[in-house]
């Protein structure tokens, strides 16, 4: 027997988590990143963007529920969404569940992860591809969302972490140029990192965010396969308050969506905004200018 392959990651220098891969499925560099999809007894197939976990297929439901069904059950009748990023496709797998929606727009710097995404991790995206309400741009996110005349109910930021090209992604300039792209009602999200370990990610991103928009909130999940503890969102809006929809209307909204979840439920919805003491303190001392 060959001896196993272990990959590490690390979402900080002084730390790094090994993964055992039972198999590697993929390994490539590409135009802009190293790419490895390998699988793993415990969360399934993995996939690494030059070192650090993106999505496994046993987790990715944690995440891509909450990036795509808060906002859009707050919001209650959007029609088109951008999604900028979210290569691996499991992000507009959620998003398209939402039968009323008339578009999914999704702008992707790396045709390489979304090829390698669609053959290896299917479980998650497969519905996709056949939506013709889905329309994929390989571009650059930043200047996409500059370059169009359209408009968009719901942004979704499904980034890497801000290092390498998608540092653009996390700067006040695109959020202002995402603002400009909102329908009035309109919400961005954006993960924003794990407070624990990337105070800095999540402080800038928040602060950014505020400069750019009266409206900032920020909410978090629980996801195993981010390393150091819960993995933060921010909201940001001209107008729509995450808390402006009570939870009777948000459970309606959910029961006559037909939406079918397995982390996200309207109380898990509401709960999310509730933030431990520290990450509190973190975004209170950030807001100071
Ligand atoms: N993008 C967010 C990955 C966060 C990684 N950072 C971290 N572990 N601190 C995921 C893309 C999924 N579609």
């Amino acid at each position: 027997m060959s001896k196993p392959q272990w990959f590490a990651e690390s979402v900080i220098r002084p730390v790094r988590v090994s993964y055992k891969a039972s198999r590697v499925l993929a390994e490539l560099k590409t135009a802009y990143q190293q790419v490895v999809i390998l699988e793993n007894e415990t969360f399934g197939r993995v996939l690494m963007l030059d070192g650090v976990i993106q999505t496994t297929t046993q987790d990715e439901f944690i995440y891509h529920e909450m990036l795509a069904h808060v906002p859009l059950f707050t919001h209650g009748s959007a029609r088109d969404v951008l999604i900028v990023g979210g290569g691996d496709c499991g992000l507009a797998e959620e998003v398209i569940k939402h039968r009323t929606l008339q578009s999914v727009t999704q702008v992707e710097l790396d045709p390489d992860v979304v090829e390698l995404s669609r053959k290896y991790l299917s479980e998650i995206n497969a519905g996709v591809f056949s939506d013709e309400r889905f329309q994929l741009h390989y571009a650059d996110g930043a200047a996409f969302v500059r370059g169009t005349q359209r408009s968009f109910d719901v942004v979704l930021i499904d980034s890497t972490d801000p290092v390498g090209a998608a540092r653009a992604l996390f700067t006040t300039d695109f959020y202002l140029a995402v603002k400009k792209r909102l329908r009035p009602g309109g919400v961005l999200v954006c993960q924003a990192g794990v407070p624990f370990v990337q105070a800095h990610v999540f402080g800038s991103a928040m602060r950014h965010l505020a400069h750019a928009f009266p409206v900032v909130n920020s909410y978090l999940v629980a996801s195993p396969s981010y390393f150091g503890g819960h993995l933060a969102f921010g909201w940001a809006s001209e107008d729509l308050k995450a808390d402006s929809v009570d939870l009777q209307t948000i459970a309606e909204r959910y029961e006559s969506s037909g939406v079918l979840t397995r982390y996200y439920t309207p109380e898990v919805h509401k709960a999310a905004f509730v933030l431990p003491a520290h990450v509190a303190e973190m975004r209170k001392a950030d807001a100071t200018p």
